[in-house]
């Protein structure tokens, strides 16, 4: 959307975490920032510079002093004339350099809206401007890595780079088709037919990095399943890397289940320990055995576990949708052990095939360490994909016209977020 239909106000918000801190920044973006920089400054910083100044309301009372930087439009992160107040981190001080903000005639600024505008002035696309939250709210180093790459515009590039790639099969097509005569020999059809293949598969690949890249943002929800004593909780410990869970070998320790966070190269699990599964007649075990099952529904994935050299019976029929795999653990008690195929020999004791459970983990959660680029982008893309082949087919009844598309496709930008 061109920026000079629309007037916007100034906006401005606290742009540090509420509390106390060394130092608290508010910030302005929008076209009064240079008359409510005279109001609150006494003058306009020099573009671009730190510059010291005392930062007075309205009836020229002092508030607090720092350092205000002045980004003149267009190059700042929104786009438009921006100032950062660098004031003392404080809740008082922050609130009043705030109240001065918006006496001076600025607007108080709604959750994004810094980012809304740099994205309708074409700072940052969507992928970029959701690679902004994604980033502030990345739990784990990777998943930040990952909101890094879009935000630079590895993922936009990788779609531009489909969209061209379908433009031009497009246009070899709509050739064949409108020169039939001319004779576009097999030559070109089997070169459309290989591009379609190329398309296809580099689609393949940004949805799977995509799926990683959710798998990092949300976390993966990690069930250990198991009868009593079997070492859950041993083993909630050793994934943890300390002693979480109370381990003893009294079978029916675990009552309640227990959420540990937990990483694994860099993706972020929650492992739950559970109470163990067995017919019980006490009423605490009772309880605790109906939250298990309340949690094996919400699980992305469980650990069946078993105890090595003993039958590995009860857990044929959990309640779960999830992916599972079998566990035998103490496998220092029974030396020689071979683990089921499919399933995983462990020693929460000793640590013996930790790292080989650490790598199902990963593998039966779909993540798959390619060392190239995880996207992170959102679920709403799909919808957007699934939208848009509904659109499509809507389109061979005559129901929408491209006229339509666009004004979808505009008018789903401007809605914004
Ligand atoms: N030798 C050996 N003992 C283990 C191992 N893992 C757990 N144990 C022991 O088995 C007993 C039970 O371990 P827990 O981790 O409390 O078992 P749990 O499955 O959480 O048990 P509940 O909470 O009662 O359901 C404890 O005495 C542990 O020390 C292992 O790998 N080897
Ligand atoms: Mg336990």
């Amino acid at each position: 959307m061109p920026s000079d239909d629309v007037v916007r106000d100034t906006i401005a918000a606290i742009a540090t975490p509420s509390g106390r801190a060394g130092i608290g920044v508010v910030r302005l973006s929008g076209a009064r920032v240079p008359q409510i920089a005279a109001l609150l400054l006494g003058k306009l910083p020099e573009p671009r510079r730190a510059t010291y100044a005392v930062f007075r309301d309205a009836r020229g009372e002092r508030i607090d002093e720092g350092i205000a930087l002045f980004f003149p439009a267009p190059a700042s992160y929104t786009g438009e004339a921006v100032l950062e107040l660098q004031g003392h981190g404080g809740p008082v001080v922050m609130q009043a350099l705030l109240g001065a903000c918006l006496d001076a005639g600025a607007r108080l600024a709604e959750p994004g809206e810094f980012t809304r505008r740099a994205f309708l002035e074409g700072k940052l696309d969507l992928a970029q401007a959701e690679a902004v939250a994604d980033l502030i709210d990345a739990a784990s180093r990777e998943a930040a890595r990952s909101a890094l790459r879009s935000l630079a515009g590895e993922f936009s590039a990788a779609i531009s780079a489909l969209g061209a790639e379908l433009i031009e099969l497009r246009a070899l097509t709509e050739a064949m088709l409108d020169f039939p005569e001319e004779e576009v020999d097999s030559l070109h059809r089997e070169d459309a037919v290989a591009r379609l293949a190329r398309v296809s598969a580099a689609l393949d690949t940004v949805i799977a990095k995509s799926r990683q890249g959710s798998l990092l943002r949300t976390g993966i929800h990690v069930v250990l399943a198991g009868r009593p004593n079997v070492g859950k909780s041993s083993l909630l410990n050793r994934l943890a890397g300390e002693e979480r869970a109370i381990v003893t070998p009294v079978p029916g320790t675990t009552r309640d289940a227990l959420r540990e966070p937990v990483q694994i190269e860099g993706v972020p699990l929650i492992v739950v320990d559970t109470a163990g599964l067995r017919q019980s007649v006490d009423e605490v075990e009772r309880l605790g055995i109906e939250r298990t099952q309340r949690e094996l529904r919400g699980a992305d994935l469980v650990l069946a576990i078993f105890e090595a050299g003993q039958e590995a019976t009860g857990l044929e029929e959990l309640a779960t949708g999830a992916a599972r795999i079998d566990v035998y653990n103490k496998t220092d008690l029974v030396p020689g052990f071979a683990a089921p195929a499919g399933a995983v020999a462990v020693s929460a004791k000793t640590g013996e095939g930790l790292d080989r459970l650490r790598k199902a983990i990963l593998e039966a959660a779909g993540w798959y360490s390619t060392g190239e680029s995880v996207f992170l982008a959102r679920e709403q893309f799909f919808a957007e994909e699934l939208r848009l082949a509904q659109v499509a087919l809507a389109g061979l009844t005559g129901e929408f016209t491209p006229d339509d598309l666009l004004g979808e496709i505009f008018a789903r930008f401007c809605i914004g977020k």
